[in-house]
């Protein structure tokens, strides 16, 4: 594939734009590479300025689940956008999307919407820490909620890939207000829970993890928290940024069948535009500024178009008969396409899969079921796999922590092509 547009660009916007990219990750520096810039998208596929087409597993890091420019999704932006593109005053809209997450996450009695996952969680965490009085919040090693400052201490994702987990700029005195534990090992919870007794005022976690890749947590584990938390007065949040309305119309909570006391949203409620929200409990949403003493606000919260958006492909998920279903079906042929895959050519790997949502870690173990089991992955292994995907129309992610996602809008015939893909880029690996 010819990418001399994608590089020319990435020169030129390497002159007015940090490291050329707004986003870290998306820079292909992790796999020795130049990112695509991208002209358009449709259903299933991603085009780059040279003309190159894709078959997409980013889908916008997870938003896409209908697959991009879905016509009733494009629609609602248009006829949102002639009516204004921002009032600062309320709309209907946001009434009618908060109803619409109350119905399908019934652990969510109120819920505030931002402009981003990082707003949501970084909202989440100051209510929580207001309702509770508390200062100190555990979070696990490898997963990521946004570039806050208490969030970016030992974080996944972008901060991950460029082994900058605890980034500098965060101040001492946030950083100690951040406790780490590792997740699915509830032993090490329950030390930080003992020697902070009644101080910790939430405990932050991907409820199925994205940002280090697929990780599915233990039920021991997740049930161990929640009783932790209950015990302790502790505001438990799930960041279902990336598994709300992905994995189920209820989120991972519903297929955990646990229950946080906050929820933080963004991707795919927006449908594509930038958007997040957080909610729960009603008597902890009660602490929020105007009626209570918390304060959080903004000028785009609620924007009209990312309701619009949102609200069109919440109703699609939710008025589509068998939605998840197929999309289940669909990820299962690709996870055993791509087992057969490694098997058929000798490689070690691990495929985590929940859903829609799915990581092929390269490694000698068993099973990956912690960050120390993620950290043993062969990255060499993933970029060449990754490079050879690219070059036969295949768009992963560019890094080896990260989550694919299969849409709505991928057929049969995408994810065929796809193993066939996988299959001669192992096999061009092993010659
Ligand atoms: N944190 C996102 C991936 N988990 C990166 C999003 C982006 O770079 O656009």
């Amino acid at each position: 594939m010819n990418y001399n547009k994608s590089i020319a660009a990435f020169t030129e916007a390497q002159k007015s734009i940090p490291g050329g990219v707004n986003s870290p990750v998306r820079s292909f520096r992790n796999v020795g590479g130049n990112p695509l810039f991208i002209a358009k998208a449709s259903g299933s596929k991603i085009t780059d300025i040279d003309g190159n087409e894709f078959i997409d597993y980013v889908g916008s890091w997870g938003p896409m689940i209908l697959g991009h420019t879905h016509p009733a999704v494009v629609e609602a932006i248009q006829k949102t956008a002639a009516l204004g593109a921002s009032f600062g005053a309320p709309t209907l809209l946001e009434t009618e999307m908060a109803e619409l997450i109350k119905e399908l996450v019934p652990s969510v009695a109120s819920v505030r919407m931002v402009n981003s996952g990082t707003e949501a969680t970084m909202s989440a965490l100051r209510l929580a820490r207001g309702y509770t009085g508390r200062d100190l919040v555990i979070k696990f090693e490898g997963c990521y909620h946004g570039h806050n400052d208490s969030f970016l201490i030992a974080a996944g994702s972008g901060a991950l890939t460029y082994g900058i987990p605890d980034t500098p700029g965060v101040t001492k005195g946030t950083a100690r207000d951040t406790l780490t534990a590792q997740f699915n090992d509830l032993a090490s919870v329950e030390q930080l829970f003992e020697k902070h007794k009644n101080e910790i005022a939430a405990v932050i976690l991907e409820p199925v993890t994205g940002n280090m890749g697929v990780i599915i947590p233990e039920k021991e584990f997740m049930e161990g928290i929640r009783k932790l938390c209950t015990e302790a007065k502790t505001v438990l949040i799930f960041d279902e940024v990336m598994t709300g309305f992905r994995l189920s119309k209820g989120g991972a909570q519903e297929i955990l069948g646990i229950t946080p006391d906050l929820t933080t949203f963004g991707k795919i409620i927006g449908g594509g535009l930038p958007v997040g929200a957080y909610g729960g409990k009603q008597e902890i949403m009660d602490q929020l500024a105007p009626k209570g003493p918390v304060y959080q606000a903004g000028t785009l919260s609620g924007n009209p178009l990312a309701m619009a958006a949102g609200l069109t492909t919440l109703r699609l998920l939710k008025n589509t008969e068998n939605f998840y279903q197929k999309l289940e079906e669909k990820s299962a042929l690709l996870e055993e396409g791509l087992r057969n895959n490694l098997n058929e050519l000798g490689f070690d790997g691990v495929i985590n899969r929940v859903g829609s949502m799915f990581t092929l870690f390269f490694t000698k173990e068993k099973n990956v079921k912690s960050f120390a089991d993620v950290m043993k992955s062969d990255t060499r292994l993933f970029t060449n796999y990754f490079k050879l995907s690219l070059d036969s129309g295949i768009y992963l992610a560019p890094s080896q922590y990260e989550a694919g996602f299969v849409s709505a809008a991928h057929s049969i015939e995408d994810i065929e092509k796809t193993v066939k893909a996988s299959y001669m880029a192992l096999k061009t690996i092993k010659n």
